[in-house]
């Protein structure tokens, strides 16, 4: 019998991993008819992303608090686990988008401990091509001087293939020169154009994914405290609570108004919000809206009721500042919005931090 496969779905935060996983899950359990896990993985605690793989219906294992390089024992456990109890034909997991490296501290220890276990798929790397021009004009990745634009140049550099995500939000003249950014930095792997949300080519990254193997080749030199610094910048909040209205509130108004209030309050004491996820959780289901670096759009996907009277909030924002400048603005943003639309404020719960500085379990160059 084939040996079940694992897919990593890496890239930076916000590229669109989870929208893709998703994505692939149903093609792979809906067309295909194969058994599928998911593994997901952040830093801390009250996460968005396995909130959404859960209310989806796939079986999933989670690995918190650290990424899968810094607790690749718990990683190996949750994944044995998965097989043991669901035995799915193929696994998708996703490392945190802050994580660079993941072929040396993650595919050769696979390889080497467990290759009996799992075919490993080549490593995917998503990269966002509404966003990669901005990131270029500030962190300069393709000579990078700064530790962000070094970690997401090591991100790009270590890809068996990239996706170029999001290519139904810009125009073929920004795809053509995203793709010339990629190239620079890996002119290797092989790079597909797809849209993890309209689905355009992801039969052909998944045709990819299932036909080849991972395969060891010299890895990137990650300078550990040049990736530490670009962690060190970063502010994560993960944050949940309950919000009760006076009377029924227009739904996506709401959500439109909090998600750009949180953006706005971060900017407001010079930071910058990389990432901003927010799950809604009503009697008639789950949705999720997300805002990605500061372009400002917000999306939502899922099943949102048209008029709101309790709702049950999950808020994971990742961005560059200070935890406690995040945990401030947010609870500033809920406030101003709640008097808006005379919600009252129930059960908060919230914890800010900086990352961990990146200390992998096992680290091996391939
Ligand atoms: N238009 C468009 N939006 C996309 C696409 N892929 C993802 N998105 C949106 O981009 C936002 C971020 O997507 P996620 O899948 O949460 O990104 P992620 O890489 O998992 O983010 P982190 O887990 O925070 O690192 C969401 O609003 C998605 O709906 C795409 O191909 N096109
Ligand atoms: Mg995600």
């Amino acid at each position: 019998m084939a040996k079940p496969r694992l897919i990593i779905v890496g890239g930076f935060l916000g590229s669109g991993k989870t929208t893709l996983i998703m994505n692939l899950g149903r093609r792979l359990s809906l067309d295909m008819k194969k058994r599928v896990a998911v593994i997901t993985n952040d830093q801390g605690e009250v996460l968005v992303d396995t909130k959404v793989v859960e209310a989806l219906g796939f079986p999933y294992a989670e690995v918190i608090n650290g990424c899968f390089c810094c607790r690749l024992p718990d990683f190996v456990a949750k994944m044995r686990e998965i097989l043991d109890k669901v035995k799915p034909e193929v696994i998708l997991a996703e490392p945190v988008g802050s994580c660079t490296d993941i072929l040396a501290t993650v595919y050769t220890p696979l390889s080497q401990y467990y290759g009996g276990v799992v075919e490993l798929s080549p490593y995917l790397v998503l990269v966002d091509s509404s966003t990669m021009l901005n990131y270029d004009r500030m962190f300069n990745v393709t000579s990078p001087r700064g530790p962000m634009g070094f970690l997401i140049s090591w991100q790009i550099k270590e890809a068996e293939v990239i996706g170029l995500n999001k290519v139904d939000l810009v125009s073929s003249e920004v795809i053509a020169k995203v793709e010339d950014i990629v190239k620079k930095v890996n002119d290797k792997a092989e790079v597909v154009q797809i849209s993890a949300k309209t689905g355009y080519n992801v039969d052909k990254l998944l045709e990819i994914l299932l036909s080849r193997d991972h395969r060891p080749r010299p890895g990137i030199d990650v300078d550990y405290d040049v990736y530490s610094k670009a962690e060190e910048e970063l502010g994560w909040l993960n944050a949940s609570c309950k919000v009760v209205f006076k009377a029924p509130v227009k739904t996506e108004s709401y959500v439109r108004n909090l998600m750009n209030e949180i953006a706005k309050q971060v900017n407001a004491k010079k930071g910058l919000v990389v990432h901003e996820k927010m799950l809604f959780i009503t009697k008639s289901g789950v949705a999720k809206a997300s805002y990605v670096v500061d372009d400002g759009s917000i999306d939502l996907a899922g099943k949102f009721p048209e008029e709101l009277s309790e709702v049950n909030v999950v808020i994971n924002v990742r961005a560059r500042s200070a935890p406690e400048d995040i945990d401030e603005s947010v609870r500033k943003a809920i406030e101003i919005v709640n008097r808006l639309f005379d919600g009252e404020l129930r059960d908060w719960y919230s914890r800010s931090f900086k990352p961990p500085p990146p200390k992998p379990w096992y680290r091996r160059p391939p």
